[in-house]
């Protein structure tokens, strides 16, 4: 009676634990993609998007960033992203949309939005 019991809560989690993986898959192309900024770097400072994704910047340094686009590029500026902080990027136009911190220049990345 109790290995049965057992090994029907393994066979519950399998299967819940598969479930929840496909479905992670099925919609990964509107997951929004996560850039770390860490050590003032972004991270990954370059990546690859489609059109109406997102982006969540996430600064894990104790000082601001801003994620701040170039002249040429097409996007919201963030403001300024306290440390611990995060923020949601919309990318709407397609392009290489590069950008900087305000604070930090050398800070820089992509975004190729397809
Ligand atoms: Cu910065």
């Amino acid at each position: 009676m109790k290995l049965s019991h057992t090994l029907l809560m393994w066979m519950y989690l399998g299967v819940s634990a598969a479930s929840n993986n496909a479905n992670g898959e099925l919609h990964a192309s509107k997951i929004p993609i996560t850039v770390t900024i860490d050590a003032f770097q972004f991270q990954p400072d370059k990546i690859r998007i489609k059109r109406g994704q997102s982006v969540i910047f996430i600064n894990k340094d104790e000082v601001p960033h801003t994620v701040t686009p170039d002249k040429n590029s097409h996007f919201v500026p963030s403001g300024i992203i306290k440390g611990g902080e995060q923020h949601e990027v919309f990318f709407e136009s397609a392009g290489v949309q590069s950008y900087s911190c305000d604070f930090h220049p050398s800070m820089r990345g992509r975004v190729i939005v397809k």
